[in-house]
């Protein structure tokens, strides 16, 4: 290896082995530092029971390598962790990437050396590396965010982050358990813990939206005989499709569609429990309430008619915003579980929720109290002896991973100055005053919106041809202008204001100092239109 690497990624997960993939290919020097003891990224660390993908997995792969492709077999169309980590894994190898890992490495500063127009990455360990480039891989969804609620410190009873899993599962037989959190990780950890538990309560703040898995064995089939035998149509239906998946999805708006043609569009996709052809249904599922609407509705309709009984449906189908805009999971069990009888949801949309030495307690808060009568004023405070807390409370997305680490560009300046109140980037992958560094997955990218490993292949693409494009030119820098800024920023602005994600509020508008106002960072216009507007603005 050269003193100075071309390029350093940063995390192993779908985006840096994409990204290596890619540099590999063209003969640019580099590696990948990630501080886990294996590739894998999120599906190393996300090792919860009842963890898979929701979305298919012949889909949620990579695709550069046909031959990989001709020895890879996925058992099923919705994988589970173990398979996905793996896959992820045997594919590495596949790709001989091996000699380029640096395994159980946490990078701690970067800083960018002007003089010399190089990054100097500082790990940990103390170790040091220069690099002309920088992608950090860090995933969108990485650092685990954890809520401090009042009292921990005197809490003495076990507790776990879904995506900070021991590498020995815990055994939950005969104990009571409290799962704090109902987004995609609770919905799919707590039918698990139902088998199991004596006692299990479900604390739950704001809904999610289910449908139920699906078996469907021949969608499954059709979908690897596609990939198999008609490669060149599989990867043409990813590369056109908004969400970068092989599901079908509408051309037309629900505006035009009758109730009679809504409704067999709908019966397709929850048969087939297909989250992009759901959020495909209509081209106008979200930029128009009433479409949005009718398709709730026919959603709401069905988990009454099949899933839910009467008292569970009025808490779990009140949902703040509109349709879709906080992601739709898929379950196995989880409606079923919560009417065990070992099985307590608890509603704590106004309360607040605190521990004590092994209990659990949500209490009612002040905000809707004066607008009850006092006869029906709910109990103040309510207890759960607990012998453990799990934590399915999601992440600090988009910035807390790269955020962990000092980042010192241009003049000295830092990111998390820089971003301030706000994480502006261009295209989720540059940022201005970071000269030669890259972002995958980053704020403003179309990622979490779209099939992630699809996007992930995206953005390696645009980053390693940008790269490779400058390695000839030793001193040259990359480096994004404010006019460029301000022309990607205005246009994914005008985007978004057109959808309903527009002032909703989910962990897609993420929970943390960076992003007070709540500023939705996705980008909404998916991925044929993202790399349009790169080519465009970025690249011309
Ligand atoms: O995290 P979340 P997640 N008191 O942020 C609640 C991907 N993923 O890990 O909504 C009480 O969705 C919070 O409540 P609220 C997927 O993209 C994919 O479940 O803020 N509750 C919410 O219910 C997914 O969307 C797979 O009101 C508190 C929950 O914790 C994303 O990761 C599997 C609270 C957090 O839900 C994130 O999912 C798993 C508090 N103080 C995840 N603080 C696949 O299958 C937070 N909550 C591919």
């Amino acid at each position: 290896m050269p003193n100075t690497l071309d390029c350093l990624i940063v995390g192993a997960g779908f985006s840096g082995i994409a990204l290596a993939t890619e540099l590999k290919k063209r003969n640019c020097t580099f590696l990948i530092a990630d501080q886990n003891p294996s590739v894998g990224g999120t599906w190393f660390t996300n090792r919860y029971p009842g963890a898979r993908c929701d979305t298919p997995t012949v889909d949620y792969a990579f695709h550069h390598s046909p031959l990989f492709d001709q020895t890879w077999q996925w058992s099923e169309d919705f994988a589970t962790q173990p398979e996905i980590l793996e896959y992820l894994q045997q594919f590495t190898n596949f790709e001989q990437l091996q000699p380029f890992l640096l395994l159980n490495t946490k990078l701690s500063d970067l800083t960018w050396d002007e003089k010399r127009k190089q990054w100097q990455a500082t790990f940990t360990d103390g170790k040091t590396l220069t690099a002309r480039f920088i992608a950090l891989a860090l995933g969108s969804l990485s650092k685990p965010f954890t809520p401090t609620l009042p009292g921990h410190e005197q809490y003495e009873g076990q507790q776990w982050h879904t995506a900070q899993w021991p590498d020995t599962c815990p055994s939950f037989r005969d104990k009571s358990i409290a799962v704090v959190g109902t987004g995609a990780s609770g919905i799919q950890i707590i039918p698990e813990l139902a088998k199991e538990c004596k006692k299990l309560y479900v604390i739950q703040r704001t809904p999610s939206l289910a449908m139920p898995a699906s078996d469907n064995q021949q969608a499954f089939i059709n979908r690897r005989r596609i990939r198999k035998t008609q490669r060149k149509l599989f990867l043409n239906m990813l590369e056109n499709s908004q969400f970068g998946s092989s599901s079908p999805t509408a051309k037309t708006p629900g505006t035009n569609m009758s109730d009679e043609e809504l409704e067999t569009r709908f019966d397709i996709c929850w048969r087939n429990a297909d989250l992009f052809a759901m959020i495909g249904i209509t081209t106008d599922l979200f930029s128009n309430i009433q479409s949005n609407r009718r398709v709730e509705n026919l959603f709401h309709q069905r988990l009454r008619s099949h899933s839910l009984s009467k008292s569970l449906a009025d808490t779990l189908l009140n949902t703040p915003d509109p349709f879709g805009t906080k992601r739709i999971c898929i379950e196995r069990g989880y409606y079923a579980s919560l009417s065990k009888s070992n099985v307590q949801l608890i509603d704590v949309r106004d309360s607040d929720v605190s521990l004590e030495r092994h209990s659990i307690h949500c209490s009612k808060s002040n905000r809707n109290e004066k607008l009850l009568p006092t006869d029906h004023q709910p109990e103040r405070s309510t207890g759960y002896q607990i012998d453990a807390v799990i934590y399915a409370t999601g992440f600090e997305a988009f910035t807390g991973a790269i955020l962990d680490v000092d980042i010192q560009g241009c003049s000295g300046v830092q990111l998390r100055d820089f971003w301030g109140s706000f994480p502006k980037t261009i295209a989720g992958i540059f940022v201005r005053g970071f000269p030669n560094l890259f972002l995958l997955q980053g704020p403003g990218s179309p990622s979490v919106l779209t099939n992630m490993a699809q996007s992930a292949q995206v953005q390696a693409r645009l980053i390693s041809q940008t790269i490779c494009n400058q390695l000839d030119a030793h001193d040259s820098v990359i480096e994004v202008t404010s006019n460029q800024e301000i022309q990607w920023m205005s246009h994914s602005q005008m985007l978004l204001e057109k959808t309903l994600f527009y002032n909703t509020r989910s962990w897609y508008s993420q929970k943390s100092n960076v992003n007070p106002q709540l500023h939705f960072l996705p980008y909404v216009g998916g991925i044929p239109k993202y790399e349009k507007e790169y080519q465009s603005i970025i690249a011309p």
